[in-house]
């Protein structure tokens, strides 16, 4: 059976700033996803540049770092079966000019350097990801979503 999955997800100060902030949560809510927590930061720089290590030698990355650091950001984890999988499609490709209509990033952006929206892309990095910005001691709440026994067949 497929598993549970805890996935990070961040809505990007473009998001937040441009109004997306209920857009996005609403798209994870409906699909069945549970928010385990939920947080607005701003971002720092060093805590940026740790999320995205595996881009620190890409010509963008300066630019990234800074887009990111340049406003609020919303973080949340969520959790699902198939969580990292399944959040993946719903924002859709990294470049909004290639992400289909119907995700996030396919209905609301149009230049990859301001593409609303990050999610982890896999289950390893969400865990890398989740203690970077959230650090150890999670605050993650426990709780059932009145509609779980309907999500999942078992
Ligand atoms: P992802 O966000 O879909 O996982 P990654 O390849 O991990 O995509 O890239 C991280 C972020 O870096 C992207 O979301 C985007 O904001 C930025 N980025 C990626 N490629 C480019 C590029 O070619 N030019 C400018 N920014 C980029
Ligand atoms: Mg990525």
């Amino acid at each position: 059976m497929a598993e549970v999955q805890r996935e990070f997800v961040m809505i990007k100060p473009d998001g937040v700033v441009r109004g997306l902030v209920g857009e996005v949560i609403r798209r994870l809510e409906r699909k069945g996803l549970k928010i385990v927590a939920l947080e607005m930061r701003q971002l720092d720089r060093e805590t940026a540049e740790k999320l995205y290590e595996e881009h620190r030698d890409k010509p963008f990355f300066d630019d990234l770092v800074e887009y990111v650091t340049s406003g609020p950001v919303v973080v949340m984890i969520v959790e699902g079966r198939e969580a990292v999988k399944v959040v993946r499609n719903i924002i859709g490709a990294t470049d909004p000019a290639e992400a289909a209509p119907g995700t996030v990033r396919g209905d609301f952006a149009l230049d990859i350097g301001r593409n609303v929206v990050h999610a982890s892309d896999s289950p390893e990095s969400a865990k890398r990801e989740i203690e970077i910005v959230f650090g150890q001691d999670l605050p993650t709440i426990d709780y059932e979503r009145c509609d779980e026994e309907w999500l999942y067949e078992s």
